[in-house]
C-alpha cells in the first residue's frame, strides 16, 4: 500500500470504519474511497459490482456490518445473519472479480465457541458450539473468514481476516438497548450522575468478563497488517487483559465521578461468561495497544459529551 493506492473503507461512518479512516489519513494515505449507505447499498450485488468496476479500488477494508450489543444480537437475529452475509458476500466476491490487490475482513471474537479455553487463540475456531445470544451474527462472521480463506486457496487472493475483542471509542453507538457494553455503561452512568440518581441499574450479574480495546488501536493494527501481513490466517487483535462487568462499571463511575450504588438486573442476560483472546500472533509482529482502559474511557466520554449528550 503506497500513498497513491486507491483504498476503499466499507462502513466508514461506523465506529471501526471511521477509526480506519483516521488511521489511514494519519499514515498519509489520502486516496480513500468512501461511500455512504445512500450512495452505495452494500446488500445489493449489482450496485457493488458497478461500484468496483467504476472505482477500481486496490485495497479494501470491510468494516461495514450490522452490529450491536448482546440485546440487539438476540433480538434482530434474522437481520444480523442476512444483512451481514449479503454485505460480505458482495464485497468479497466482488473484490475477487475486480482484481483487488488485498482485502481485510473485520470479524469478531463472538465467533469463538461459548465454552472455549481461555485465552482463545486462532486455532480454537470451529472447535465448539457458539454462544446462542449472538450465533446468527457469529455464523455470518465465520462465513466471512471462510470466504477470505477460500478465495486465497482457490485463486491466490490476498484476502485475510482480523478478529477483534469487544471494542469501544469515538463514534460508538449509544442506543439504550442496542449498544455494546462500554457505550451502555458510559451513557447510564452519565445519566445517573447528571440526574443525581442514588443508584444505577445494569444488566446481568456483573460477573462475566470482557476484554475491551479502544477502536483506534484496532484501526492502527489493521492498517499495519494491510501493509505488512501476507498470510491467509486470521489474526486476533485484543487488549490483552479482561475485567468483570462490575470492574468495568466501577472504572466508568470513577472516571465520570459517580458515587451512587451499582445494581444488577439478573433477569437480563449475561451472555458468554468470558472471551479473552490470545493476541500473541499480533504481538509477535511487534504490536501492542497504545490506549489504556482509563484513557480510552476518558476519550470515549469526551466524544459522548460532544456528539451525543449535547448534539449540535
Ligand atoms: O457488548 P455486549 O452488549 O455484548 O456486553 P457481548 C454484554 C455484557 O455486558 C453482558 C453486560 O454480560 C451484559 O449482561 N451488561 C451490563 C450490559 N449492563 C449492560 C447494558 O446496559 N448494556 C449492555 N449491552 N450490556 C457482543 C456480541 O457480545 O460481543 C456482538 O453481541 C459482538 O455480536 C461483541 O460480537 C464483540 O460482549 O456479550
Amino acid at each position: 500500500m503506497t500513498p497513491d493506492s486507491r483504498i476503499f473503507v466499507a462502513g466508514h461512518n461506523g465506529m471501526v470504519g471511521s477509526a480506519l479512516v483516521r488511521s489511514l489519513r494519519r499514515g498519509g494515505f489520502d486516496h480513500l474511497i468512501l461511500k455512504s449507505k445512500a450512495e452505495l447499498d452494500l446488500t445489493r450485488q449489482e450496485e457493488v459490482e458497478r461500484f468496483y468496476a467504476q472505482e477500481k479500488p486496490e485495497f479494501v477494508f470491510i468494516a461495514a456490518a450490522k452490529v450491536g450489543g448482546l440485546m440487539a444480537n438476540k433480538t434482530y437475529r434474522a437481520d444480523f445473519i442476512t444483512t451481514n452475509l449479503q454485505i460480505q458476500a458482495n464485497l468479497i466476491h466482488g473484490a475477487h472479480q475486480a482484481g483487488v490487490s488485498k482485502l481485510l475482513f473485520m470479524a469478531s471474537s463472538c465467533i469463538y465457541p461459548r465454552e472455549c479455553p481461555q485465552p482463545m487463540n486462532e486455532g480454537h475456531l470451529w472447535s465448539g458450539y457458539l454462544e446462542p445470544t449472538n450465533s446468527p451474527y457469529a455464523v455470518a462472521k465465520l462465513a466471512g473468514i471462510e470466504m477470505c480463506r477460500a478465495y486465497h486457496d482457490q485463486h491466490g487472493a490476498r484476502f485475510f481476516s482480523v478478529i477483534p475483542c469487544n471494542l469501544y471509542g469515538q463514534n460508538d453507538n449509544y442506543h439504550p438497548e442496542n449498544s455494546h457494553v462500554m457505550a451502555a455503561l458510559i451513557s447510564k452512568v452519565h445519566r445517573a450522575r447528571t440526574e443525581q440518581q442514588p443508584s444505577v441499574l445494569f444488566w446481568g450479574t456483573g460477573t462475566p468478563r470482557r476484554e475491551l480495546l479502544y477502536v483506534d488501536d484496532l484501526a492502527d493494527a489493521s492498517v499495519w497488517l494491510m501493509q505488512h501481513y501476507e498470510q491467509p490466517d486470521p489474526v486476533n487483535i485484543g487488549y490483552g487483559t479482561d475485567h468483570s462487568i462490575r470492574e468495568l462499571i466501577e472504572t466508568v463511575c470513577d472516571v465520570l465521578g459517580y458515587t451512587g450504588r451499582i445494581e444488577f438486573d439478573a433477569s437480563k442476560p449475561d451472555g458468554v461468561m468470558r472471551k479473552l483472546i490470545d493476541s500473541s500472533r499480533m504481538q509477535a509482529l511487534g504490536w501492542k495497544p497504545a490506549t489504556t482502559l482509563r484513557e480510552g474511557i476518558v476519550k470515549s466520554y469526551a466524544d459522548y459529551l460532544q456528539r451525543v449528550a449535547t448534539p449540535s
